[in-house]
């Protein structure tokens, strides 16, 4: 996608700090975090949110997945971790390329919304 701010992260167009990439997927330092560590998981295929993540190839959903916990993992997230996507404008996704938001470092809020 030509105008896809995260297909140009992706491609590297635009600059981000990489913290973890394989064949189908790229993960890289929010701009603006919410949590000491906040790490957004995206396919390098574009799809616009969750509702389309079986658009993805299988395999590209299962190392989708399979990244989170490599991330947490490589974050010593080990005290645990809160993982969101916002899916459409009641739940305010702000950029159309699926992206998962891997949050860390500090107790979370009970309240989800
Ligand atoms: P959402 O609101 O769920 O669509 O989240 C989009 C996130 O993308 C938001 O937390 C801020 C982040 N973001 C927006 N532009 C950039 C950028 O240019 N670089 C990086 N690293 N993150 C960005």
């Amino acid at each position: 996608m030509d105008n896809c701010l995260f297909c140009k992260i992706i491609k590297g167009d635009i600059p981000s700090a990489k913290v973890y990439e394989d064949e189908y997927c790229y993960a890289f330092r929010d701009i603006n975090p919410q949590a000491p560590v906040h790490v957004l998981l995206v396919p390098k295929m574009h799809v616009a949110n969750m509702a389309e993540v079986s658009l993805l190839p299988q395999d590209a959903q299962t190392a989708l997945f399979a990244a989170i916990g490599k991330i947490a993992a490589q974050e010593k997230l080990e005290n645990g971790f809160r993982v969101v996507s916002n899916c459409g404008p009641d739940a305010c996704q702000s950029v159309h390329h699926l992206h998962i938001h891997i949050l860390g470092g500090r107790q979370m809020a009970e309240s989800m919304a």
